[in-house]
C-alpha cells in the first residue's frame, strides 16, 4: 500500500510538499541538501559500502535504544525494490510537537542534521564518530522514507520524499497496544548507482552487533524475492510466516559468546572464559578472553560498537595490563628471576574482545579504524587489571594453564630468536638477491609496480609472456607452500617458496619487517579457479594475514579475477566471469566444450556476403571452460586478467583474510569434526571444479 503511494507521488512530484513548514524549512532543507551535495562527507562513499552504511545508521538508532535498556528485539528486513525496513520495540520516537521546531520530534529527528542529541531528549545517543551521523542523513539520501511510531496507545506515521521532504505532518492513523519504531527507506539511485544489498555483509554485521549487546534479539529477513509479500500490518514481518531466508541472533553471554564463537574450531587450553564489564571514569569497559592451543593472537576491539581494525587506546591499555598481571603471577609462582614475559609472549594464542563505551569517541588512523580517545586507555587498564588478577586467583586451574602457555611462548621466542639470528647471520635474507624464479619488472617505483603470484611454472611462463614488463613482475609458486599453522619464523625461513616470496616483497619478516620497503604496491594473487587454486589462495592469505598484516591493511593485496569461460559467437569473443554471466550470454542449454564428447571445428568463413547470411542463420557458438591460467595463451591472459585497463581485481580486506585464517584453522587445525563437515559441504564444489 505504502509502496504504491510512494511511486505515484514520485511520478507527479509536487514541487512543494504539503506540510506545515514555515520559515525554518529553508534551513532544514539546506542541511539535507548539503548532505546530498557531498554524501561522502557523511557516509564515506556512495559505493556499496556507503549503501550499507545507511542500514547501519538506521539500525544504530534502534540498537542505542536497546543499549539504554528500552528495547530487546530488532528486525531488519530487505524488501522488494531495494527498500530496507528496521523495526524495534523501543519507546518509539516522541511524536508531540517540539517547542523549538514547532513540528513533531519525529519530524525534527528525521529532517535536522545531528538533531538526535539536541532534540531527541537526554540520552538519545551514546554513539557518535564514524556512523552516528543521524538518521536525517539517511533521509537526505533516500527517495522515500516512512517512519512509523507505536507509542502511548497510538500508531503514528510520517513519510518523506525526494531527499527528506516531509509529506504532510506526523499523523495518528490508528491505535496500537505496541511500542516501538519502524523505519523504511529506499536509497536514492541517483546517489547510489549500485543498490544491491549484500545478505552476507548484513548477516555478519548483525551477528557482531548481537554479540556486542547481550540479550538483544536481532532478526534479519530477506523478502526481496518473497512471492506473496505485500506490505502488511505486521509489526515484525517475520511473523507473516512467508517463505524467505531469515536469521536470528541472540547471545545471552555477549562478548563471552563471541569469544566462544571465535574459538569454535580451536582447542582452548583452559575451561573458563574470562569476562568483565565495569564502568570506570565515564568509560564502560567490557572484555572477554580465552587462550587456545595456537600461536596467533586474535584481538578484536570496539568503541561504541564500532569495530576498530587498527586497535587504539583501549587495546594499548589492555596489553599493558595483561603483561603486568601475568608477570605478577609469574613472580609469585615458580618463574625464574629475570625471565619476564613480553607483550608478544602474553598475546600468543589469545582470543580477546575489548569493547568500550563512552560519550565522545575520537577515531584516527588511515581508515579511521583506531580509537584515539586517551581516557579509554586508563579505564581499560584499571578495569582489566583488577578483574583479571581476581580471575587468576579464583581459577587456579585456568591460571596454571595460562601461565604455562605463556612461559612456553617466552621460551619459544628465545629459541626462535637464537635460530633466526643465526639464520640471518648466515644470510638467509641477506643481500636481497632476488630469487631466480622471479621475473621482475623494469620500474623501480613501488607505487606503479605490480607482483603477480601465480600457481606453477606453466602459468608462470604464460604470465611472463603476457605481462607489461615495465611495471609487472611474476613470481611462480610451485605446489603447496609450507603449512604455516604452527611454523615459527625459523622454520618458515627454511622454506624456499616462502623465502622467495619474502625477498620478492622486499619487506623482510618478523622483528625486521618494514612495510616501507615493499617493492610492489599491488600484490596480486592469481591462482586457478579450482580446488587446488583455492587452497593455495587460502594459504597465501593466511601467511600474509599472520606475518605481513600491514600489506593487507595498506590495501596492497589483491586477488585476480580471471574469466571462467571463453565464449565464441562467430568471430566475436567474449569472456564470462561466472556461471550467471555465461548463461546470460548463451543461455543455460548451451553445452560447455570441455564437457562435450566432441567439438566441431568452426567452418572457415569466406567473403562478406557469405558471412552475413551465416550469422543471420545461426552464428557458431562455442563455450570453453578455463580450468587454470595455464590454459590461456599469453594474449588471452593479458586481455582478461593482467591488463590494468580491462582486468577486474578484488582488493583483499582484513575481513577476507580473517575468514581465510579461520578456514585455514579448520583445514589444518586440530578440530577434525568441523574439518570433515567443511570438506563434505564443499565436496560438490570440488567435483564441479568451480
Ligand atoms: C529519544 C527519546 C525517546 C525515544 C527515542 C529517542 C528513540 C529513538 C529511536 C530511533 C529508532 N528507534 C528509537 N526508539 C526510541 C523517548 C523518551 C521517552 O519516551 O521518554
Amino acid at each position: 500500500m505504502a509502496e504504491k503511494k510512494a511511486k505515484k507521488a514520485t511520478e507527479t512530484a509536487p514541487k512543494k510538499a504539503a506540510s506545515s513548514y514555515g520559515a525554518s524549512d529553508i534551513t532544514v532543507l539546506e542541511g539535507l541538501e548539503a548532505v546530498r551535495r557531498r554524501p561522502g562527507m557523511y557516509i564515506g562513499t556512495t559505493g556499496v559500502a556507503g549503501l550499507h552504511h545507511l542500514v547501519w545508521e538506521v539500525f544504530d538508532n534502534s540498537r542505542d535504544e536497546a543499549m539504554g535498556g528500552f528495547c530487546d528485539d530488532i528486525e531488519v528486513a530487505l524488501l522488494p525494490d531495494n527498500r530496507v525496513r528496521v523495526a524495534d520495540n523501543g519507546r518509539g520516537i516522541p511524536v508531540e510537537i517540539h517547542p523549538k521546531t514547532k513540528v513533531s520530534t519525529l519530524e525534527t529527528v528525521m529532517t535536522i542534521l545531528h538533531a538526535g542529541g539536541k532534540f531527541g531528549g537526554d540520552g538519545y545517543k551514546v554513539s557518535g564518530g564514524l556512523h552516528g551521523v543521524g538518521v536525517s542523513v539517511v533521509n537526505a539520501l533516500s527517495t522515500y522514507v516512512k517512519a512509523e511510531v507505536h507509542r502511548d496507545g497510538g500508531r503514528h506515521v510520517q513519510e518523506y520524499k525526494n531527499g527528506g521532504k516531509p509529506v504532510g505532518k506526523t499523523k495518528k492513523i490508528g491505535s496500537s497496544k505496541l511500542h516501538g519504531t519502524i523505519t523504511t527507506f529506499e536509497a536514492d539511485s541517483s546517489i547510489f548507482p549500485d543498490r544491491e544489498f549484500n545478505w552476507d555483509t548484513i548477516v555478519a554485521h548483525m551477528r557482531q552487533q548481537a554479540y556486542l549487546v547481550k540479550g538483544l534479539r536481532i532478526s534479519i529477513i530477506d523478502l526481496r524475492k518473497a512471492d506473496n509479500f505485500k506490505e502488511d500490518d505486521a509489526f515484525y514481518l517475520r511473523e507473516l510466516g512467508l517463505d524467505a531466508p531469515s536469521m536470528t541472533f541472540y547471545f545471552e553471554g555477549g562478548l563471552r559468546s563471541l569469544v566462544a564463537f571465535q574459538n569454535r574450531h580451536q582447542e582452548p587450553i583452559h575451561k573458563n572464559i574470562f569476562y568483565v564489564e565495569k564502568e570506570q571514569d565515564g568509560v564502560t569497559v567490557e572484555i572477554a578472553l580465552q587462550y587456545v592451543d595456537d600461536i596467533t593472537a586474535r584481538l578484536m576491539a570496539f568503541a561504541n560498537n564500532i569495530y576498530n581494525s587498527e586497535g587504539g587506546m583501549h587495546v594499548t591499555g589492555f596489553k599493558t595490563a595483561l603483561t603486568r598481571s601475568l608477570n605478577n603471577v609469574n613472580k609469585n609462582g615458580s618463574g625464574k628471576e629475570g625471565d619476564s614475559f613480553t607483550g608478544e609472549d602474553v598475546l600468543e594464542g589469545i582470543t580477546a574482545v575489548i569493547s568500550v563505551k563512552m560519550r565522545e569517541v575520537q577515531f584516527e588512523g588511515q581508515t579511521k579504524g583506531k580509537l584515539g580517545s586517551v581516557e579509554a586507555r586508563g579505564a581499560t587498564e584499571t578495569v582489566f587489571s583488577e578483574a583479571f588478577t581476581a580471575f587468576l586467583e579464583e581459577h587456579p586451574d585456568d591460571a596454571r594453564a595460562i601461565a604455562g602457555k605463556v612461559t612456553l611462548a617466552m621460551k619459544a621466542r628465545k629459541a626462535a630468536k637464537a635460530a633466526k639470528d643465526s639464520i640471518l647471520r648466515k644470510g638467509a635474507l641477506d643481500g636481497m638477491t632476488l630469487p631466480g624464479k622471479l621475473a621482475d619488472c623494469q620500474s623501480k617505483s613501488a607505487e606503479e609496480s605490480e607482483l603477480f603470484i601465480v600457481e606453477g611454472d606453466s602459468a608462470g611462463g604464460t604470465a611472463k609472456m603476457g605481462r607489461d614488463r615495465r611495471i609487472q613482475a611474476v613470481l611462480p609458486l610451485r605446489g603447496k607452500i609450507l603449512n604455516i599453522e604452527r611454523a615459527r619464523l625459523d622454520k618458515m625461513l627454511s622454506s624456499e617458496q616462502i623465502k622467495n616470496l619474502i625477498i620478492a616483497l622486499g619487506t623482510a619478516i618478523g622483528d625486521i619487517f618494514d612495510i616501507s620497503k615493499l617493492r610492489y604496491h599491488k600484490i596480486i594473487i592469481a591462482t586457478d579457479a579450482d580446488v587446488d587454486g583455492a587452497h593455495i589462495r587460502t594459504l597465501l592469505l593466511t601467511l600474509l594475514y599472520r606475518h605481513f598484516r600491514p600489506v593487507i591493511d595498506g590495501g596492497f593485496l589483491y586477488i585476480a579475477q580471471p574469466p571462467l569461460f571463453k565464449i565464441k559467437k562467430g568471430k566475436e569473443i567474449a569472456y564470462a566471469y561466472s556461471d550467471e554471466e555465461r548463461i546470460k550470454f548463451v543461455g543455460k542449454d548451451m553445452p560447455i566444450e570441455s564437457e562435450m564428447a566432441e567439438v566441431e571445428e568452426p567452418e572457415p568463413v569466406e567473403g562478406e556476403e557469405v558471412e552475413e547470411t551465416k550469422t543471420k542463420k545461426a552464428p557458431k557458438i562455442s563455450v570453453q571452460r578455463y580450468k587454470g591460467l595455464g590454459e590461456m595463451n599469453s594474449e588471452e591472459l593479458w586481455e582478461t586478467t593482467m591488463d590494468p585497463a580491462r582486468r577486474i581485481l578484488k582488493q583483499v580486506r582484513v575481513e577476507d583474510a580473517q575468514e581465510a585464517d579461520q578456514v585455514f584453522d579448520m583445514l589444518m587445525g586440530t578440530d577434525v569434526p568441523s574439518r570433515k563437515s567443511f570438506i563434505q559441504s564443499h565436496a560438490k564444489e570440488a567435483t564441479l571444479d568451480i
